[in-house]
């Protein structure tokens, strides 16, 4: 008789034997399955942060410095016992506008969740826009621990972090205006926007987006300001896309109305302080909200189209002088905007770490999976830079409030300012993308809280200027500053550079090597785009190389400075030369000055479209 072996398309591991032989024995139908996966744990974002304690030991004074830290520790825990589950809820009780009542009557209705209001009163609370104005402390402390203690709260605000930016950025122009003993109004906002009080703090809006113009404010502004006297004006105009419209004061644009002519373009925009609501009656002066903003995230967040219909408004600015006065403004929220992206990469790859103990996939953890360790580690490394290029900007914020930074430092911070908003808004979404990756199908689940952050995040690239606006930024500081901000630029990566290389540890050394050929470069590259007779035009179409570049080189020598300190660990070490050495920092080459490639261009895009559209 013949016999046949069969032979089985897959072998059983030992395990899996093992597994089906309990199953044969103790079998008995489970109604939902047995297995309970344990959730990530959020840790105190301050004590759990590997770099955060260490970076402000360093950059504070002694004698702010412990007390920093108890603050900053007591809030981590009050975000893990209280303000977490508070954003939480905000995200899934959105806003909602009743425009009408039931007998026909326009109340524009703004609800919100008590979660939202709570956020609020937290935040004046805690301190997180009177910190940065406290001018008992020293230069660097106000701003540091600012935006360190905002950094611990974003990912858990509910995006009240938006309001709060907002808040800040008015506060930062009030006074900057420096106009509180003409107008009282000023000074009480000042007052107000910087107060530690819930019941007396405002929050403020920054009403800059018309229909025609997000991007190209001064193109696409339409709200006509008819003056009352020389400071009462009257508004009227459609603000398209404006964000926390539950704040008590807005700062915004207008074009003056003289003769039935207002100036066009930019010059002809002023800057108008106004309050939402009428002061004794509480009704909204003259605005109507028309519609709360669908957005693909900050659904927690009510972000509208108003309709402006004879607002009371005082001019604040010099005529003319809106947008340059507005952008002190912009030059704040910009850095609130560094802190959110940060944040969130620290935020998921803070869950994922504690997640890879918790989670075993194929008999391991995730931890002991080599694969999903190289993964989580290029996300810490990234969480890591971004908090440093932050605080950095944070301090030379501070120093600039104070009166003590030197005319090359205020250089830098104008210059930084736009670089780090691009490099961190432009990192996030991606680093965020891969973290959620890191759970899995849990991750892309709403009920585990881990899905709003890359929803979140998407518009930190987007909001307070593109990245290509930002890239812009930067070519208009070239010019504004003759190239002496590049110059400050230079000055810091080099000394960080020299001091590097001239340390003990190799892999320091190593990466202040890598990080000094590729600064090279950049500014060899720079030097040569300077020199081509079309400059300064094509200049431009290289402008976002340049701000990647830029960014990657400037956090590569904070990575490196970290690493280069007395008190740094090995682990220091290995992260700046992962950073400077195994990655590629510069994307601009001769290539992005090349204006040969604008036609190419052209026609990849736009092969089968029909040039007749174009
Ligand atoms: C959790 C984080 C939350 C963050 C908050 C989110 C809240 C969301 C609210 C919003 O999204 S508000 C909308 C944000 N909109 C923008 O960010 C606008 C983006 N567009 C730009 O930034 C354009 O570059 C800009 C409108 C400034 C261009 O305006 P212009 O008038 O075409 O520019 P121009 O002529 O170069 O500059 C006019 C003046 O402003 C010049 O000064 P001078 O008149 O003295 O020469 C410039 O130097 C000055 N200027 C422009 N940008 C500046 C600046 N000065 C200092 N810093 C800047 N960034």
């Amino acid at each position: 008789m013949k016999t046949t072996t069969c032979v089985p398309l897959f072998r059983l591991s030992a395990r899996s034997v093992n597994s089906i032989r309990m199953l044969n024995k103790d079998y008995q139908h489970p109604k939902l399955g047995p297995f309970v996966q344990a959730a990530p744990v959020l840790e105190n974002p301050f004590t759990s942060d590997p770099i955060l304690p260490r970076a402000l030991k360093r950059l504070l004074p002694n004698s702010e410095y412990n007390s920093v830290a108890t603050d900053l520790s007591n809030f981590g825990q009050r975000i893990v016992k209280e303000v977490d589950a508070l954003g939480l809820l905000a995200e899934r009780d959105p806003p909602r506008l009743e425009q009408f009542d039931a007998w026909g009557n326009r109340v524009d209705n703004l609800i919100v969740t008590p979660a939202w209001d709570k956020l609020k009163g937290i935040a004046a609370e805690e301190g997180l826009i009177a910190i940065g104005y406290d001018k008992s402390r020293s230069a660097e402390a106000r701003r540091i621990h600012q935006f360190a203690k905002l950094y611990l709260f974003h990912p858990s605000s509910g995006l009240v972090t938006c309001p709060l930016a907002m808040t800040d950025g008015a506060a930062k122009t009030i006074s900057e205006l420096n106009l509180g003993d003409k107008f009282p109004d000023l000074k009480e906002a000042y007052n107000r926007l910087t107060s530690r009080d819930p019941k007396h703090a405002w929050t403020s809006g920054q009403w800059m987006t018309e229909k025609a113009g997000g991007s190209d404010v001064g193109g696409g502004c339409d709200t006509y300001a008819v003056p009352v006297d020389e400071v009462n004006h009257k508004l009227s105009g459609y603000k398209w896309f404006s964000s926390a419209i539950d704040a008590d004061m807005t700062l915004t644009l207008a074009r003056t109305v003289q003769d039935g002519k207002a100036v066009s373009g930019s010059r002809g925009l002023s800057l108008f302080f106004l309050r939402l609501r009428d002061q004794a009656t509480g009704k909204l002066n003259g605005i109507q909200m028309l519609k709360l903003k669908n957005k693909l995230g900050t659904k927690q967040l009510p972000t509208a189209e108003l309709l402006l219909d004879g607002v009371n408004a005082l001019k604040v600015s010099a005529e003319g002088r809106g947008v340059p006065s507005i952008a002190n403004m912009l030059n704040i929220t910009r850095v609130h905007n560094a802190v959110a992206s940060a944040s969130s990469i620290r935020r998921v790859v803070s869950l994922a770490r504690d997640w890879s103990t918790r989670r075993v996939a194929f008999g391991n953890k995730l931890v002991d999976w080599p694969l999903h360790l190289a993964t989580l580690a290029n996300l810490e490394i990234l969480a890591r830079g971004t908090l440093l290029f932050t605080l950095e900007s944070a301090r030379l914020l501070g120093r600039f409030e104070s009166g003590e930074a030197s005319a090359e430092e205020i250089a830098l911070l104008r210059l930084i300012t736009p670089i780090l908003k691009l490099h961190t808004g432009k990192v996030c979404v991606p680093a965020i993308s891969e973290g959620i990756e890191c759970f899995g199908g849990q991750g892309y689940i709403e009920d585990t809280g881990i899905p709003g952050i890359m929803r979140d995040a998407q518009v930190t690239a987007i909001w307070e200027g593109t990245t290509n606006v930002l890239s812009l930024d930067i070519l208009r500081v070239f010019k504004t500053t003759k190239f002496a901000a590049f110059e400050a630029f230079v000055n810091r990566i080099s000394g960080i550079v020299t001091k590097a290389k001239s340390g003990q540890n190799e892999k320091v050394v190593q990466a202040g090597t890598s990080l000094e050929k590729a600064f090279t470069q950049l500014v060899s590259t720079l030097k040569a785009a300077q020199k081509d007779p079309q400059f300064p035009a094509n200049l431009q179409r290289g402008a976002r190389d340049i701000g990647i570049s830029m960014g990657n080189v400037y956090t590569g020598a904070l990575l490196v400075e970290f690493a280069a300190h007395a008190e740094a660990t090995p682990v220091d070490a290995d992260v700046a030369s992962r950073y400077c050495v195994e990655q590629q920092l510069l994307t601009v080459s001769a290539a992005s000055f090349d204006a040969t490639r604008n036609d190419v261009e052209k026609n990849i895009i736009f092969e089968n479209y029909g040039k007749s559209k174009l």
